[in-house]
């Protein structure tokens, strides 16, 4: 059974808007104590916006949609020292044996869509998906967000995703699974720190009104599928591509110098870009995140009212 707090329970059944919000990102894609800030930063900004926010993860081993403030706190001391308890990372098809073991775990955007899902919460917002993996045609790396997009009905709100992936194989990857994308206020899609990644969106919207009515539409004709809306970072912090491609290559040697495989490549990247480039690309980071919280509750606010 999933752990739904009395006020989120009640905002379903209510239909008020309600978005989403992961902890992967909370407790392996941004250091202590900036991860804790920002997710406090994000439930607030969802709240300015007259959404409730839900922030989702396993919680010893109970399926939480809302985490309490105190969870949120234990996800984002998680692995700062020896004594902290342990928070894995679990993809959808984690999320059974961090339940079945009462572990707590953070949830990444799939696991995060499929509880989303499950609670009948619509609208989800994010960073930065996974995707298809730079090398990909050797290591088979292609991350379950992908996946997942293509069989959970949910509105994922994100700033596209890093060029630590490969953009190109991602939108053609979406494009097989049968997942809108749409540019907000964009015809490109861009690149996580960037506005653009020089690659085209194949639809596009300006208003979350419009978004809503899009999104109304697909529900009825995407076979169950998700949607992917891409908002560009906001101009005054975005980083040209040039500037961040080198300590992305810096980043991907470093990755492969340390064999690292699996579940841990996406944070070993994080980590290593945001290492590369100290400060600048987490202020972007924390900017995009804050933003894309906005437009999630708008787009929420949006379809209660319609
Ligand atoms: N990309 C980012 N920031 C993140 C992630 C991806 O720019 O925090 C996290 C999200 O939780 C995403 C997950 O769902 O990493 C993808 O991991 P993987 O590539 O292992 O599927
Ligand atoms: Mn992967």
């Amino acid at each position: 059974m999933i752990q739904l707090p009395e006020h989120i329970r009640t905002a379903i059944a209510k239909h008020q808007p309600i978005v989403a919000l992961e902890s992967t990102v909370i407790a392996h894609g941004l250091p202590y104590p900036h991860n804790l800030e920002m997710a406090q930063t994000l439930e607030a900004e969802v709240r300015t916006n007259h959404a409730t926010p839900a922030t989702i993860g396993v919680v010893q081993g109970q399926p939480t949609v809302g985490m309490s403030t105190a969870d949120i706190e234990r996800f984002a001391l998680a692995g700062t020292q020896t004594d902290q308890p342990h928070v894995s990372k679990l993809s959808r098809r984690d999320i059974a044996y961090a339940v079945a073991r009462q572990h707590d775990g953070a949830t990444t955007v799939a696991a995060t869509m499929a509880l989303a899902a499950m609670a009948s919460i619509q609208v989800f917002a994010t960073g930065g998906i996974g995707g298809v993996h730079r090398g990909a045609r050797d290591t088979w790396d292609i991350s379950a967000d992908l996946t997942e997009l293509a069989r959970t009905p949910v509105l994922v709100v994100c700033a596209g995703a890093k060029s630590i992936l490969d953009l190109p194989a991602t939108l053609e990857y979406l494009e097989t699974l049968g997942v809108p994308v749409v540019g907000f206020g964009t015809d490109a899609f861009p690149a996580f720190y960037s506005a653009s990644s020089g690659l085209p969106v194949p639809s596009r919207a300006d208003t979350p009104s419009d978004i809503a009515t899009l999104w109304r539409t697909h529900q009825q004709f995407g076979g169950g599928s998700g949607m992917l809306v891409v908002v560009p970072p906001p101009t005054d912090v975005a980083i040209p591509e040039e500037t961040i491609e080198s300590a992305i290559e810096a980043a991907l040697a470093r990755a492969t110098a340390a064999k690292i495989r699996g579940q841990q490549v996406t944070p070993f990247l994080l980590a290593t870009v945001a290492e590369e480039t100290e400060g600048e690309s987490r202020h972007t980071n924390m900017a995009l995140l804050r933003q894309n919280a906005r437009v999630a509750a708008h787009i929420a606010c949006a379809l209660s009212s319609t």
